[in-house]
């Protein structure tokens, strides 16, 4: 393997080999989608959601769409990382003092392991949609910590590891609706409470229709001896509303807003019935990715038709090597 991931072997990771007849690097789960509509007695869908290894199995924070249409994150379990057990409740939420501190909705999470803790980032109110974040140890108590963003921002995603000494997250500041536009910042703090030096990432375009509209951060980015890979999502405005693909970037080891490759076409587009179809159909949103540095296995978690959850794999070599040669900075 040229291109390797620099990280921890997760041997049980969710995997099946690319098909036959399969000329891309990017493949899906033949079960697809692992989640179906009506997963929680509350909850009308689960998707955009976010899954770490966690004491040899799995664990995850869910976007779950109530029946009233208001998005709230349930925690869940599972061995394999396909088959998924939810708790009925939503996560409860404290603030440091240790006192309740609910979000009135929250959506499309990230999960990500920084030393011995998980810090959890999501779209949160506070007088607009912001990012929230949080931490937790055990998956039983979860802390609120401050808003890194003042509205409007979607999209907050943490590196697994602090660069150059600091954290940094990358965000993507919005409006207050469906948003028509949307770049790649990327933001640094030393204590996860003050946020500066911050750098544009990322825009929209390019030859590229697919990603013409706007752009935003997708699973936690996964360090390799290429770069840090960033998988994101490129919305393409059409006549019939906005469609949104998975590619993928290259960024500069010590300087992460350095695009260094980014892919030309879209890597995964919507296609199959459970992307082009559901609630808002021809949505392929990823937020989550698991790996394997042994082997280079990657499976991608994505939310489909704003209604499902699916799997895509690829293999890190493959895959790297396919951003390098098909590759369109701009
Ligand atoms: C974005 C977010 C995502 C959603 C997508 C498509 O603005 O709200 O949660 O998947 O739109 O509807």
């Amino acid at each position: 393997m040229t291109y390797k991931i620099i990280g921890d072997d997760l041997p049980n990771i969710p995997w099946q080999d690319k098909p036959a007849g399969c000329n891309g690097v990017m493949w899906r789960h033949d079960a697809n989608p692992i989640i179906d509509w009506n997963p929680i007695e509350c909850a009308a869908r689960v998707y955009n959601s976010a899954v770490v290894p966690f004491k040899g199995a799995y664990v995850g924070v869910f976007r779950s769409d109530y029946k009233n249409g208001r998005p709230h994150l349930h925690f869940g379990r599972s061995s394999d990382g396909l088959h998924w057990e939810f708790e009925p409740d939503a996560i409860a939420w404290v603030d440091k003092q240790g006192e309740p501190f609910q979000p009135s909705y929250a959506y499309d999470p990230r999960v990500v392991k920084i030393d011995d803790a998980y810090y959890i980032t999501w779209c949160t109110d506070y007088h607009g949609a912001t990012l929230g974040l949080g931490m937790t140890k055990d998956f039983q108590t979860f802390t609120r910590l401050e808003n890194p963003c003042v509205p409007f921002n979607r999209n907050g995603v943490l590196f697994p590891r602090k660069v150059n000494g600091q954290f940094v997250l990358l965000n993507r500041p919005s409006d207050s609706g469906h948003t028509p536009f949307g770049d790649i910042f990327l933001s640094h703090s030393h204590d996860l409470e003050y946020w500066g030096k911050h750098r544009h990432v990322m825009g929209k375009g390019g030859q590229g229709w697919w990603q013409g509209t706007k752009v935003g951060a997708g699973p936690i980015p996964i360090e390799t001896n290429a770069g840090w890979l960033m998988f994101y999502h490129g919305v393409s405005g059409t006549c019939n509303g906005l469609v949104y693909s998975i590619g993928a970037a290259i960024l500069d080891i010590d300087e992460p807003w350095k695009v260094l490759y980014r892919t030309r076409d879209y890597l995964l587009t919507p296609e199959r019935d459970y992307e082009t179809r559901g609630f808002v159909p021809n949505v392929a949103f990823p937020c989550a990715a698991l790996t394997d540095a042994q082997t280079g296995r990657i499976a991608v978690y994505y939310g489909a038709a704003d209604t499902y959850s699916a799997v895509a794999y690829s293999q890190v070599d493959e895959l790297v090597d396919y951003i390098r040669e098909n590759s369109e900075v701009f």
